[in-house]
């Protein structure tokens, strides 16, 4: 892929540099330096154009929002949080999934006037009950939301599961599936004019690597 725009993707440490690493790849981008090992926070990549920024995962809708880069991998939980703003979602890129998810000890009370809900997903939390007329409280928590119904803080928590072994652990049971979640390919909006000539081909190579 050759174009002259300078091109900067946000992703953050983790599972999702794990996972979007094959599919850049795919699409002719390789980082030159193992940020696992590399304590740097821009990479440079095998392509003159392209580098890497390594942020935290919910840092990334807020770069790419400000132009600060101009392509992001983003889960679908954090999109949601933040509301997308100045941001296109062209491609799901099927990658980091899981399940957003309320969940509490077995035999919870969902219908229970004035729900204590324990969740770094605010925003999400608060749509999520208010869109069936349910008013709740929601309770923002930085981590471990599991122990929030064990110590009494909260009935219930909104929180990501994959295979369910966090929840098992602490004794806690999903009551309900809210969202099924995937990352997501972001691009600033202005980038995307602006630089229409190196976005196009990247998110259509991106495209092919994820199978269409
Ligand atoms: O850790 P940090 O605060 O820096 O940020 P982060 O936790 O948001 O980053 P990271 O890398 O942990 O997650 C990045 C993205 O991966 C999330 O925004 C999700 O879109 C996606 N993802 C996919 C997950 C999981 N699967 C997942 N299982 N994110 C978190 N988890 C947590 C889950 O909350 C649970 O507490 O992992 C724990 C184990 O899950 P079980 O069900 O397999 O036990
Ligand atoms: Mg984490």
């Amino acid at each position: 892929m050759t174009f002259d725009a300078p091109i900067t993707i946000a992703l953050s440490k983790g599972r999702i540099f794990k996972d979007s690493l094959p599919l850049l790849a795919q699409a002719g981008i390789e980082p030159a330096d193992d940020p696992e090992t590399s304590r740097k926070l821009i990479l440079g990549t095998n392509h003159p154009r392209v580098k890497l920024v390594l942020i935290r995962a919910t840092d990334v809708p807020t770069y790419v929002q400000w132009g600060a880069a101009d392509l992001g991998v983003s889960g679908k939980d954090v999109l949601m949080e933040h509301g997308g703003e100045g941001l296109y979602e062209p491609l799901d890129l099927r990658i980091a999934r899981c399940r957003m998810m309320v969940a509490g000890l077995p035999g919870a009370d969902l219908t229970r006037p004035r729900l204590r809900i324990a969740t770094k997903y605010l925003n999400t939390a608060r749509l999520f009950f208010a869109g069936r007329g349910q008013q709740v409280d929601v309770i923002k928590l930085y981590g471990s939301m599991e122990l929030a119904p064990l110590v009494g803080l909260s009935d219930l928590i909104v929180d990501l599961v994959e295979s369910g072994n966090t929840l098992k652990a602490n004794g806690l049971v999903p009551l309900e599936q809210m969202y099924d979640i995937s990352s997501r390919l972001v691009v600033n909006k202005a980038s995307w004019k602006m630089k229409y000539g190196a976005i196009m081909p990247l998110v259509e190579a991106l495209r092919e690597a994820v199978g269409g």
